[in-house]
């Protein structure tokens, strides 16, 4: 793939058009447009921060349309003030040379990004030539696997059924057009919005440049302005959409394989989930459900009370998940539903000479819907009827690239027929070539919007496998099929990681691994990683041992248990860290230079220096042995500031040097010397950053599950004391309408030594399940053992590292001082 990327940039190189000295430059309300040989460049400002470029030639600019870019933003847009060569808003200074060469900065002065050469034509292709800083670090780029920065690399866009990927592997299942650019600690995003067969060279071809290029399709690309990289993520969801509220269940444990079969098979996992107290929320039907692997079947052989089967899971707080997979058998005359009703509405993509394309795939021949046609994907939407009347909660949408089992090319012909009739855009038909990387896309998009107007009331949940920019407005997703080695359980941080900073907030990895069989210490060390990440499902292929946590005896079990319960503990905080992305687009998975962004003097990211390091939320940093099959000791770079080990309370600083469990002493001295963690099976270090309030809920075996006791607030004095905490239904959009619970905290620690605890008064009409708070203070030290409370004085308690009390649960504006 990258071969033939390469050679497209050499054919690109040797046959320049450069524009000519002779740049016309008009003048647009909200910016400029400027011809030179043929070339015709118009830069708009959508927000002061947020440009588009868009080039074309003889004159004509490309389609105004996009199926990533959400239409009121791509149709925003603000007065500039026009200068000679450019224009300003009120954070950047746009300049056009005469060879068309775009160069971006900031108010200051420094270059955000520029043009090292004009535009290269070949044909129909092109190649966007940038000046590559060695300060700039890259990010995003979705699944793409490898180093979490992308600096020195080159990669392609091409969905593809990547069974068996491996770290070099590229391209794998989805194409996420979009990266950040942090230089010097300033961030620009950049969405690249071209659904072809696109290249990025990140400096690998050239040191000093780095490149984007396509062979076909539009120059169309849009400008992010931070300057922190927070500010671009958000932008970027304002741009494409936040990831929407999920379903509270689907942040509970996930258990699934392929497959479970026979239904009685089904019970027995749900039932020993129970049994063995593992709490859980969803288990998946992978193909085998289904009638000789045909789409919207059940095969009633195997699953004899398919509906009576669901039922009784959901009594016991069980949603099953139904993989829906796109190919349609290829049955006419057979009484097959979505064929018949798919091809009486015209509904498959075509051969050139206008027949149905079949193409091989599990059921054998197979039909695919054309999803770049809006009909198409309403009729699609209606295919999951029977499934969410039989109380099916959510669906998988795989084999999405489209995946075919024709080979080499593993998906459809280059010249299958896509028809696009869609609001917005210009009614044509065209090759598989411009579709294939949104058709992923638009099958997931087919299927959430279904689900919707069948239920409109309920939250939908899809995953899919395959999509491009924009798709996390319509399914989550997970990282395709990994293998059970220690390090693709290393690799699932940054590439979740980076499909965070896509948009794609609600992603996980196949825990245990897809492909192979993981040793008990591998599904151990896995299950814990993804208690602290955004889906945590057990996944496994056919023919592998089982991966289910009990498999390995007591003593595993135990551990992986610890760590699930762990999970369902933090569901308030974790429920509220997604409502947050789901209006902000901010990751449930950041870097920690998406909290720490000024951390390194250069303003380098911390997280080069940082391990396997991430952030659950912006609260909680997980630190995972970088080699995870290592048993030397590691290093933990914490971010400056004071730190918490979650595990046992303990304030990792001068006053606490000798309560870090498992760590050796921080220097005193320099207090951000890295820690020391000698790895053991059982422990997974996690740490608090000071001035968190984070709210934990009594243990519960489902989400399902009315907690039984007081909501905890865990206490971490230090700099900006605050937290937050969402609560409401988990499942249906009464949220939208007031019914909703959120309530701001915060703490301050007064020159008294006492430690006040500010509670808001909690906004919505919502009533949250518990009746009484606990506090916990943590590294503090009272002098009097008190706290003044609205109910009066009550004597304070210890427990562990933890000062606490408990008061009933609040309805206004409440302060406790604690002293
Ligand atoms: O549907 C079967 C599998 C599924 O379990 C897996 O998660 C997907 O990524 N599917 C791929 C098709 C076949 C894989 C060998």
């Amino acid at each position: 793939m990258r071969a033939s990327a390469l050679l497209l940039l050499s054919v690109l190189s040797s046959s320049v058009i450069a524009a000519a000295a002779s740049a016309k430059i008009k003048s647009l309300p909200n910016g400029v447009q400027a011809t030179a040989s043929g070339t015709t460049v118009q830069i708009t400002a959508l927000r002061d921060d947020v440009l588009r470029v868009r080039i074309g030639q003889d004159g004509k600019l490309p389609e105004d349309a996009s199926w990533a870019v959400l239409p009121a933003s791509r149709t925003s847009s603000i007065h500039v003030s026009p200068d000679a060569t450019g224009f300003h808003t009120a954070s950047l200074q746009v300049t056009l040379d005469p060879t068309l060469r775009l160069t971006v900065s900031d108010l200051a002065g420094h270059i955000l990004q520029q043009d090292s050469e004009p535009i290269l034509w070949h044909g129909t292709g092109f190649r966007v030539t940038k000046q590559k800083d060695p300060a700039d670090h890259f990010f995003g780029l979705g699944d793409k696997p490898g180093p979490l920065d992308r600096a020195g690399q080159s990669f392609t866009m091409w969905n593809t059924d990547a069974f068996g990927w491996q770290e070099s592997t590229d391209p794998i299942y989805k194409s996420i057009p979009f990266f950040i650019d942090l230089r010097a600690g300033r961030a620009l995003g950049v969405l690249f919005d071209n659904t072809w067969r696109t290249s990025f060279d990140f400096g690998k071809d050239a040191p000093g440049q780095y490149t984007f290029s396509a062979p076909n399709g539009p120059v169309d690309y849009y400008l992010l302005y931070g300057p922190t990289p927070k500010q671009v993520v958000e932008t970027y969801a304002w741009l494409t959409g936040p990831t929407p509220l999920p379903p509270l269940w689907t942040l509970g444990f996930q258990q699934s394989r392929y497959s479970y079969v026979p239904e009685s098979k089904v019970i027995e996992i749900a039932d020993r989930l129970r049994a063995d107290h593992i709490p859980s929320d969803a288990i998946y039907l992978d193909i085998d459900y289904q009638k000789s692997n045909r789409p919207f079947t059940v095969d009633t052989d195997k699953f004899p009370h398919f509906q009576q089967m669901i039922q009784d899971l959901a009594q016991k707080n069980f949603h099953i998940v139904a993989i829906t997979d796109l190919h349609i058998a290829h049955l006419p005359n057979a009484g097959y539903t979505p064929y018949d009703t798919g091809t009486a509405g015209d509904h498959f993509v075509k051969n050139p000479d206008g027949t149905t394309y079949v193409g091989p795939v599990w059921p054998g021949p197979s039909v695919f819907p054309d999803f770049t046609r809006k009909a198409s994907r309403d009729w699609w939407g209606t295919l999951y009827q029977d499934f969410t009347r039989q109380g099916v909660a959510g669906f998988w949408n795989d084999m999405n690239e489209p995946a075919v089992f024709t080979y080499p090319t593993k998906t459809m012909p280059d010249n299958i027929q896509h028809r696009i009739d869609e609001p917005g855009f210009q009614t044509r038909t065209t090759s598989h070539l411009e579709v294939h990387n949104i058709y992923g896309l638009e099958n997931s998009r087919g299927t959430y919007e279904g689900l919707l107007s069948l239920q409109p009331d309920q939250r939908p949940f899809v995953l899919t496998r395959a999509s491009y920019a924009g798709g996390q407005r319509y399914a989550a997703t997970w990282t395709g099929d990994n293998s059970s080695t220690w390090n693709h359980l290393r690799m699932s941080v940054p590439q979740i990681v980076n499909l965070g900073l896509s948009g794609f907030a609600m992603t996980g990895a196949d825990v245990g691994g897809f492909a192979g069989s993981p040793s008990p210490d591998l599904l151990t060390k896995w299950l814990e990683l993804a208690a602290f990440q955004p889906i945590d499902r057990d996944h496994a292929a056919k023919g592998t041992r089982d991966h289910e946590p009990w498999v390995d005896g007591p003593e595993h079990l135990a551990i992986r248990r610890r760590y699930i319960e762990e999970r369902y503990r933090l569901m308030p905080y974790l429920y509220t860290v997604a409502e947050e992305m789901s209006r902000t687009g901010l990751p449930i998975m950041r870097p920690l230079f998406l909290e720490f962004p000024q951390a390194t003097n250069d303003g380098h990211p911390i997280d080069l220096d940082a391990g396997s390091e991430f952030l659950f939320g912006p609260s909680l940093l997980i630190a995972p042995n970088p080699s995870p099959e290592e048993v030397a000791p590691y290093e933990v770079h914490l971010p400056p500031g004071v730190w918490y080990d979650y595990w046992t309370g303990a304030r990792l600083d001068r006053r606490a040097l000798t309560a870090a469990r498992d760590l050796e002493q921080r220097d005193a001295k320099q207090p951000n010397k890295p820690l020391l963690v000698t790895p053991t099976l059982a422990d997974l270090p996690v740490y608090v950053r000071e001035g968190t309030i984070l709210p934990i809920s009594p243990l519960t075996q489902s989400t399902n599950e009315v907690p039984n006791g007081p909501l905890t607030l865990r206490v971490y004095p230090g700099q900006h004391c605050s937290g937050d905490l969402y609560q409401d239904d988990g499942k249906s959009f009464a949220f939208r309408t007031g019914s909703y619970l959120r309530i701001h905290l915060s703490c301050t620690e007064n020159p008294d030594g006492s430690l006040a605890l500010h509670i808001d008064a909690p906004q919505g009409s919502f009533a949250p399940w518990w009746k009484q708070i606990r506090i916990e203070a943590y590294g503090w030290t009272p002098t009097s053992r008190t706290a003044t409370t609205p109910q009066g004085a009550q004597p304070l308690q210890q427990s562990g590292a933890a000062w606490t009390l408990t008061i009933p649960a609040v309805t206004t504006a409440t302060e406790l001082v604690l002293r």
